[in-house]
């Protein structure tokens, strides 16, 4: 089983997402376990304070080093892979996903205000990812995509195993093609009819043919 330890100031923050839908039925199935800290309970100071102005000056503040090495060391172990989700971190990928839902224990660090101690990140950090380039308001956000993203690549997680094989970058690095169900008629559009006929040699060429001329479109880049 896949353990999954979320380091943020905010634990709360995940109750939604990963308290609903296919999150939680494999959370429930025991096929990970994630479980949440807070960053703000391994303070050396009475006033539980976690962050101070930024050497050099300029604005915002920073994430002091003590409460976040003390944090990861409560959890770390000799197998567990340490990720600070940053934009300062490689761009997230399906790749990563996979690459991380390989893990038996990964931690997730959640950044704040204008980061992180540099010495907490060199003293205990694995990998820096980024899941895009723009700011967030904290990094939970970005957490709960990467445990989304990473878990669907844990056998069991999704109903039919074929879907994340069958995933947009994963099949061939493609862009999806278009879906389509019942009625066969919606206001006047028609279901295309080679998906009507049943000839799947036809289907997938058919799918095929669409999610390359959709990457050519959107993602010129996905075929270079
Ligand atoms: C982010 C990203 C991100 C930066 C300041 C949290 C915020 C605040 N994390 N991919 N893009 N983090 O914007 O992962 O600390």
């Amino acid at each position: 089983m896949m353990h999954i330890d979320v380091l943020s100031l905010f634990p709360r923050y995940f109750c939604g997402p990963f308290d609903e839908s296919i999150i939680k039925r494999a959370r429930d199935k025991g096929l990970v376990d994630i479980s949440l800290v807070d960053i703000r309970d391994f303070t050396d100071n009475k006033h539980r304070r976690v962050d101070d102005r930024p050497y050099g000056g300029g604005p915002g503040m920073v994430l002091m080093p003590h409460p976040v090495v003390e944090a990861i060391r409560s959890v770390k172990t000799a197998d567990t892979r340490v990720v600070y989700l940053s934009p300062q971190g490689k761009p997230f990928t399906a790749a990563k996903a996979r690459e991380l839902s390989q893990c038996q224990h990964l931690v997730l660090l959640c950044g704040h205000y204008e980061g992180i101690d540099q010495r907490a990140l060199d003293s205990e950090v694995d990998e820096e990812v980024s899941i895009g380039d723009y700011v967030l308001t904290n990094g939970c956000a970005a957490a709960v995509v990467v445990v989304d993203a990473a878990m669907r690549f844990i056998p069991g997680v999704l109903g039919d195993e074929r879907s994340a094989e069958e995933d947009s970058f994963e099949a061939e690095g493609l862009l999806d093609w278009p879906h389509y169900t019942r009625p066969p008629v919606f206001e006047g559009r028609e279901v295309p009819h080679v998906l009507m006929q049943g000839n799947h040699k036809e289907i997938n060429k058919w799918r095929y043919a669409e999610a390359l001329k959709k990457t050519r479109h959107i993602r010129p880049d996905l075929l270079e």
